[in-house]
């Protein structure tokens, strides 16, 4: 062991806590040689793309099979030992010796949670260590010069797909406030949509609920009923769509089809890939619709590619499922230009430093790139550090409402304050789309 300093990792803890579906999840805790510590928490997925790092769950009776001890065992004994007397500010060091503890390429030994809960846990640590906030640790030493530009928040309204038993078939309706100013002005106006459309669905008796991400739950006998609501709410605000605020949408075609065949229950319809991909450029086409993610299922390479010629031009192609926060993944799709941005979850990559390097491959190769939360949350907010720090302008997580939400929005707002000095606020959505001049098309 080397000299003993205010990095050097003492111990490292896991704890199960629980996430906003109830299920269990991983807390660690790296404490740090006199005293400081860092705590993060791993979120879960429902709509994941196969090439995901594994959760590690435990099977069985125990919480619906939902139980982590296996993968908290881990972090208390193989990955205590592995990271005790190492220096925190070595994220990559730290993150290649979990790689190769766990020895498997998808992570399902010690577990993806166990992993992405003590890498994170490992950089609040460092930041914790120089008290300083995490996304300021971020900015120099990562190489983000600037540090100063808000995400453009990306905000879901309605929600369906796997976040609410396939009542409508889409996962995600959202929106994006592009004429906003300041993350603040951003939020502000998400509030009055949010309302809006509360009022909108309970007035005409389509609200069952709140789906798994905040978003509402609605009755409606079709998918694009989901658009018109979004139109009407927009408009009922105040505020002018496509203009103030515009459509994006995640797909998440995954769920409700493969092999190039996809079932849209709601619409009692069934197509193929161009029958899919036609449907969501007509939408394109009328809604003011500008980011649309995993139009297609993660298989149907083909079907990306020709969605992404087709509209990429105007509308941001976000790979999730389809790229799983990997960087090989992303490189290999930009020679067949297949999507345009990609969706940022760190865990799905499993380490922070994989994540980093997936999203520094999508800003090389001219994509857009948005950091995003999960369906299954916690009061964690690190994501919102990660994408200021680095510099992803946009940022997703979920809708607005449950406080698994809140609290990372309020977490922004925060940093706003903090920035506000220097910080004109968030980027135009010019900015934050990939450069039209990126494609080959143009
Ligand atoms: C997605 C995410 C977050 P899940 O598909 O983009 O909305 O959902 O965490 O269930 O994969
Ligand atoms: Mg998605």
């Amino acid at each position: 062991m080397g000299t003993l300093t205010k990095y050097t990792i003492k111990n490292v803890h896991g704890r199960r806590v629980w996430d906003s579906r109830g299920r269990p999840t991983v807390e660690v805790d790296v404490t740090l040689r006199y005293g400081a510590m860092g705590r993060a928490i791993a979120p879960a997925g429902e709509s994941t793309g196969s090439g995901e790092a594994v959760e590690r769950r435990d099977g069985g009776k125990n919480f619906g099979g939902y139980d982590v001890q296996g993968a908290l065992a881990a972090i208390n004994t193989e990955i205590h030992i592995a990271l005790k007397g190492k220096d925190v500010r070595d994220q990559e060091e730290i993150d290649r010796l979990l790689r190769e503890l766990d020895g498997t390429a998808n992570k399902s030994r010690l577990g993806g949670n166990a992993l992405i809960a003590t890498s994170m846990a490992v950089l609040h640590a460092a930041a914790a260590a120089e008290k300083i906030p995490l996304w300021q640790y971020l900015g120099p030493l990562l190489g983000h010069s600037d540090g100063s530009v808000l995400p453009l928040p990306e905000i879901q309204i309605l929600g369906g797909g796997a976040h609410a038993a396939g009542r409508v078939d889409i996962q995600d309706f959202m929106v994006i406030p592009v004429g906003a100013s300041s993350f603040s002005e951003a939020l502000n106006w998400t509030a009055e949509v949010y309302r809006a459309a509360r009022n909108l669905l309970s007035d005409t008796g389509r609200l069952y609920g709140v789906a798994d991400e905040g978003g509402f739950w609605p009755a409606f006998k079709s998918n694009e009923e989901g658009l018109d609501v979004l139109i009407c709410a927009i408009e009922k605000s105040g505020r002018t769509p496509g203009q103030d605020i515009a459509i994006s949408l995640d797909i998440a075609a995954s769920v409700f089809g493969s092999k190039r065949r996809y079932k849209l229950a709601r619409d009692n319809q069934e197509m193929d890939s161009d029958g899919l991909c036609g449907l969501l450029v007509d939408w394109v086409e009328r809604y003011p619709i500008v980011s649309v993610e995993d139009p297609l299922g993660e298989d149907d390479l083909d079907g990306l590619i020709r969605f992404t010629w087709a509209v990429g031009k105007r509308v941001q192609v976000v790979g999730d499922d389809f790229f799983v926060t990997n960087a090989d993944r992303l490189n290999a799709a930009v020679k067949m230009s297949a999507c345009n941005a990609i969706l940022v979850n760190p865990n799905q990559a499993g380490t922070l430093s994989e994540t980093k390097a997936a999203f520094d491959a999508s800003q090389k190769a001219g994509y857009g790139a948005i950091i995003s939360a999960r369906s299954g949350e916690t009061e964690d907010a690190t994501i919102v550090h990660l994408g200021v720090g680095w510099g992803v302008n946009q940022l997703k997580v979920g809708s607005f409402s449950r406080s698994e939400r809140m609290v990372k929005w309020n977490e922004g707002l925060r940093i706003a304050e903090s920035l506000h000095e220097t910080s004109g606020g968030i980027l135009p959505l010019d900015g934050n789309l990939p450069p039209r001049n990126a494609f080959p098309w143009n």
